[in-house]
């Protein structure tokens, strides 16, 4: 019931940090590009697979750039869907099955919704059937006004690929909508190319495969290559339409791309004699750029504060000048001098500055070892009332009683 939401409401007031004051507002009526890159994990970031760069485009970028070098994914079974999530609502997904299923009709109070009571345009593109993971009745919760999806675009033989429209042709057919919307827009793309088993035609193969007895992990590389040859295309796209100066662009890696299942061939690829628990843990690090034209040009900078997905929602917020002291959200403005080190895992696993806990083993971060569970004990009861917390407000409904 309400009250439930007062003690919750209680616990998020008690851990809110004070926003950055040189940043907030940084970005006020700017338009507001999103765009969920599919499964980008940050190992390949500043990374070279046979000698070449797997992401040359996103290297530059990141130089002109915020660069969060140390930003977990907190996805469960929703995948893409459990991060969209997380970047809008700062709640957690679900532990079994995927939010945007079970809890589709919710009140929520996601960015959109936010973004439209201060003028905001929303829309969301991605060519995909629009019930693919319930979104054209999520979206409608999480307060889009405009859902471009797969009968928007123009899908035929020739310009797809695996899952359907190939990235390039995708933001290519997207900013022909994009230039017409109102401004200030908030708008989130979906890309696909990128997806489990990883497809992609010679003539789209920038580099070659890795080689190893793992076909997953050496087709990663060149389609992890393409979707960054098309985010470039798409930057330059925004330029030229004039839609660039005026905006602040925000790409994220959704979740893992490369399952447990390949370790043998990721650890040779690393090389490592194994993928440790304890590596696994880092590699769900997942890439987070900030880019603010203007500004984050002159003053680019890697953040390295241990973070999740969860802190977006109030970080966009804030740089767009928005106050967030009465939402309802578990993560920290990003550029808060003093956010705390601490990010939650889905299945429970967390990570501190030092430590990184899963399975009931804590680990010491400057060794990759086991270390005494006293180092982790000051952080398991909220690692749990986290989750628990988040769970009541799904499972309750209870953003419903938010004005209250
Ligand atoms: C499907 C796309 C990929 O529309 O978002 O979904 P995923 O399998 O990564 O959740
Ligand atoms: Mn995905």
């Amino acid at each position: 019931d309400s009250s439930e939401l007062a003690d919750i409401g209680n616990y998020i007031r008690a851990n809110e940090k004070a926003p950055n004051k040189e940043l907030f507002g940084i970005a006020k009526n700017r338009n507001v590009i999103i765009v969920s890159m599919e499964s980008l994990q940050s190992f390949v970031i500043n990374n070279k697979v046979n000698g070449q760069e797997i992401t040359p485009f996103l290297n530059d970028f990141i130089k002109q750039s915020y660069y969060f070098d140390n930003l977990y994914h907190q996805t469960g079974q929703g995948k893409t869907s459990d991060a969209e999530f997380l970047i809008e609502n700062s709640l957690y997904p679900l532990g079994r099955g995927a939010v945007f299923f079970t809890h589709a009709t919710n009140e929520y109070n996601a960015t959109p919704e936010i973004l439209k009571k201060h003028g905001y345009y929303t829309a969301v593109f991605h060519a995909n059937n629009k019930s693919f993971w319930n979104r054209d009745i999520m979206y409608q919760s999480l307060g889009y006004d405009r859902y471009f999806s797969l009968t928007d675009f123009d899908v035929n033989e020739e310009n797809s690929v695996g899952w359907g429209l190939k990235d390039k042709y995708f933001f290519e057919q997207s900013l022909q909508y994009l230039k017409t919307l109102q401004q200030p827009f908030y708008t989130k793309f979906i890309t696909l190319t990128n997806h489990f088993p990883f497809e992609l035609e010679e003539e789209d193969r920038l580099i070659p495969e890795y080689t190893s007895d793992d076909r997953t992990v050496n087709r990663y590389f060149p389609t992890v290559r393409y979707m960054d040859e098309s985010l470039k295309a798409f930057i330059e796209g925004l330029k030229k339409e004039g839609l660039y100066d005026n905006s602040i662009i925000i790409l994220y890696g959704d979740h893992y791309g490369i399952s447990e299942n390949h370790n043998e061939a990721m650890a040779q690829y690393l090389g490592k004699e194994k993928i440790t628990p304890f590596d696994h843990i880092q590699l769900q690090r997942v890439p987070l750029i900030i880019h603010i034209p203007g500004v984050t040009d002159k003053h680019p900078e890697v953040i390295s504060k241990v973070s999740g997905q969860i802190d977006v929602k109030p970080t966009i917020l804030h740089l767009l000048g928005i106050d967030t002291k009465d939402d309802i959200h578990f993560g920290q403005d990003l550029f808060a001098k003093d956010k705390m080190e601490f990010v939650v895992l889905r299945d429970g696993s967390f990570i501190t500055k030092d430590y990184i806990y899963k399975d009931n083993i804590c680990y010491d971060k400057k060794t990759g070892l086991k270390t005494d569970m006293s180092h982790c004990e000051p952080y398991m009861e909220k690692a749990k009332q986290e989750l628990d917390y988040s769970d009541k407000i799904v499972y309750g409904d209870l953003l419903r009683f938010y004005n209250d």
